[in-house]
């Protein structure tokens, strides 16, 4: 039995303003009674997401040394989740912490990009090299965009048939993963869900979103961050997908009623006490 809170290993920038990556990810993460050790990827003034020249401050060169002394102090990690990285070096350098902890459960968030667009610091080399990355995770989080960059296919901004996303899901399952979770997905129905897939089981999910017209930064780090809690906390795929789903909506709904600007991020801190309060899981069902 764990005699403490389950640990990851969270290897992400922080963006001091826009609340996303480090931002969102520690205090979610806490909220749901996990602790988060921070790899620091690299340390920015706000997020890429149009705030203007952004002050960017590269740590490639501390990863590889903070791993080492980890490794000297024998710690013990449930989890390796990985997201926005800031240069080619660093897909090297997340191989070497998932290979060092090889029983904790691989997360990888293959930030690169939103809208059918890839983030302005990713580059082509980047992007491909992001599927090494995929090849040794247990769950990879896309959104569509990442989807079909992973895939190396055309993005496509139309609404999309069920054989179509359910045969996205299975290729992205090729890629390495057990479990693999895709976000805001339009469906020919009309409706907009998060996708799971569970390629051990066959079983292909989806969790429907109340749509709200407006787009937050952040807001994957958080629907990655809930997953992660989630599962090490002993929910199913769905349930964990419903949580994050659950969760995102409240956090973008509160912060819709503001009508703050979008740049600024979810309103995370009003929010955070939904985590900490028991659920129980009615949305979920088979895609
Ligand atoms: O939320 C993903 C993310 C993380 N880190 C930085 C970003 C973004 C998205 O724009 O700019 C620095």
């Amino acid at each position: 039995m764990l005699q403490r809170p389950p640990r990851v290993l969270a290897i992400h920038d922080l963006s001091g303003f826009g609340r996303c990556s480090l931002s969102v990810i520690l205090p979610t993460l806490s909220a749901m009674k996990v602790q988060v050790c921070p790899v620091v990827t690299a340390v920015l003034s706000t997020h890429t997401g149009g705030l203007g020249e952004v002050v960017f401050r590269d740590l490639t060169e501390d990863l590889r040394p903070t791993l080492a002394h980890y490794q000297r102090l024998g710690l013990e990690f449930e989890c390796v989740y990985s997201g926005f990285l800031g240069s080619l070096a660093q897909i090297d350098n997340c191989l070497e912490y998932y290979a060092a902890y090889p029983d904790a459960l691989a997360v990888v968030d293959p930030v690169m990009g939103d809208h059918g667009r890839p983030y302005r610091t990713y580059t082509p080399e980047m992007c491909r090299r992001m599927g090494e990355l995929a090849a040794v995770a247990d769950l990879i989080t896309p959104n569509l965009t990442e989807a079909c960059i992973l895939l190396g296919i055309p993005y496509r901004s139309e609404p999309l048939r069920q054989s179509d996303v359910k045969s996205i899901l299975a290729r992205l399952g090729e890629l390495g993963p057990r479990y693999v979770a895709m976000t805001g997905v339009e469906l020919a129905d009309g409706s907009i869900a998060n996708l799971g897939y569970d390629r051990e089981r066959g079983d292909y999910w989806r969790v429907d979103c109340v749509y709200v017209p407006a787009s937050y930064p952040g807001t994957g780090d958080i629907f990655a961050s809930v997953l992660v809690g989630s599962l090490l906390g002993g929910d199913s795929l769905p349930m964990a997908i419903e949580r994050a789903t659950r969760f995102l909506e409240i956090a973008i709904r509160t912060t819709f009623s503001y009508g703050s600007d979008t740049r600024y991020g979810v309103m995370l801190e009003s929010c955070l006490n939904w985590l900490m309060t028991p659920q129980t899981f009615d949305r979920y069902r088979l895609l």
